[in-house]
């Protein structure tokens, strides 16, 4: 048994694995969320920019198809995301995990209702800052992940935060199987946070397409463009990515940048334009092969990362 007993991830979400569903925007709906809940995870409910009545729809829908606590994910840098807060006070979602900002508010209302905050931070400041605001973990995210990005590797980010901050540290950016998760724990964490692979998984309802360009990814397809903007964001190599790397290139204004993504995430995932769609994916998306059930997924990176260990010579067989 590789997992220790006392695991403070598996404990905070009450899951048998520790392992969070990456909140991928458009993706991450409760057909997702359910099935990585049903497997022995904690799924989550991307809120994104999804209009509150919706969004309140997709919550009981994913608490009609699975009786295991999963979370809603806050993209803080939404102009809905005030709405997703409430939405989660209201209906009492066991789990919030937020993105792209400084989730003090988010803290400041949620954590007296008791709920589980656990936000994704991408500096050992802003882990320090939202350990002193009562986060209960938090999600260290690699610029190895897909969508919006920081600047720094998970694999010096996850020793810097862990060496900072007391909370459990849950590892994202580049975690795929087996030897993402020993490498996660080898680095302090004591979770994982997943996102592409899921893309690949059965239950997962993007348009095939875009889980065939995934599959069809090698270890240079992705490029980060909105780097002017502030924002950067990782995406699969296309058309648009191109796109936006002849507009920035010659500076063009960034009201002109911004509007070539808009609807474009949309495009990718409802449409399947895997030209001028924004096809969101980490550098991971080299590494996955196939698509199978979010619970085989979850049950191989675990028993894989048992073997990973023996075969790195570091425990006996
Ligand atoms: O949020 C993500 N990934 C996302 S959000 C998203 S939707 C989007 N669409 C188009 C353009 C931009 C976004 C797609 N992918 N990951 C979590 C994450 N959070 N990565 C980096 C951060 C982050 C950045 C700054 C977290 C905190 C932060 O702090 C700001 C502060 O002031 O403390």
């Amino acid at each position: 048994m590789l997992l220790r007993d006392d695991n403070r991830i598996c404990k905070i979400l009450g899951t048998k694995y520790p392992i969070i569903q990456g909140g991928m925007a458009w993706v991450a709906n409760a057909e997702l969320a359910s099935a990585v809940s049903n497997g022995g995870g904690l799924g989550v409910i991307a809120a994104a920019n999804t209009p509150p009545e919706i969004l309140e729809q997709e919550i009981l829908k994913a608490k009609s198809m699975t009786d295991k606590p999963f979370g809603l994910n806050i993209m803080l840098m939404s102009p809905t995301a005030n709405d997703a807060l409430e939405i989660a006070a209201k209906l009492k979602v066991p789990v919030v995990t937020t993105g792209a900002g400084s989730p003090g508010k988010v803290l400041e209302r949620l954590k007296p209702l008791g709920t589980v905050v656990i936000p994704v931070v991408a500096s050992v400041t802003q882990a320090r800052r939202v350990e002193k605001q009562g986060a209960d973990a938090v999600i260290a995210e690699g610029m190895e992940a897909g969508g919006h990005i920081g600047e720094l590797t998970t694999m010096v980010l996850t020793p810097q935060v862990s060496g900072a901050v007391k909370i459990p540290v849950i590892c994202a950016g580049g975690v795929v199987d087996g030897r993402g998760v020993v490498a996660a724990f080898a680095l302090g964490a004591e979770g994982v946070q997943v996102g592409t692979r899921f893309i690949c998984c059965e239950e997962c309802t993007v348009h095939m397409n875009y889980k065939k360009a995934v599959i069809s990814a090698k270890d240079r397809s992705t490029a980060v463009t909105g780097q002017s903007l502030g924002h950067p964001v990782r995406c699969l190599r296309n058309k648009l990515t191109a796109e936006f790397e002849r507009l920035e290139g010659m500076n063009a204004p960034a009201s002109e940048i911004e509007a070539l993504g808009t609807g474009k995430l949309r495009a990718a995932v409802v449409d399947g334009d895997t030209d001028w769609g924004s096809l969101m994916a980490g550098q991971s998306a080299a590494m996955v092969n196939e698509i199978l059930p979010a619970k085989v997924i979850i049950e191989n990176m675990f028993a894989d990362a048992e073997k990973v260990l023996s075969r790195a010579g570091m425990v006996k067989a």
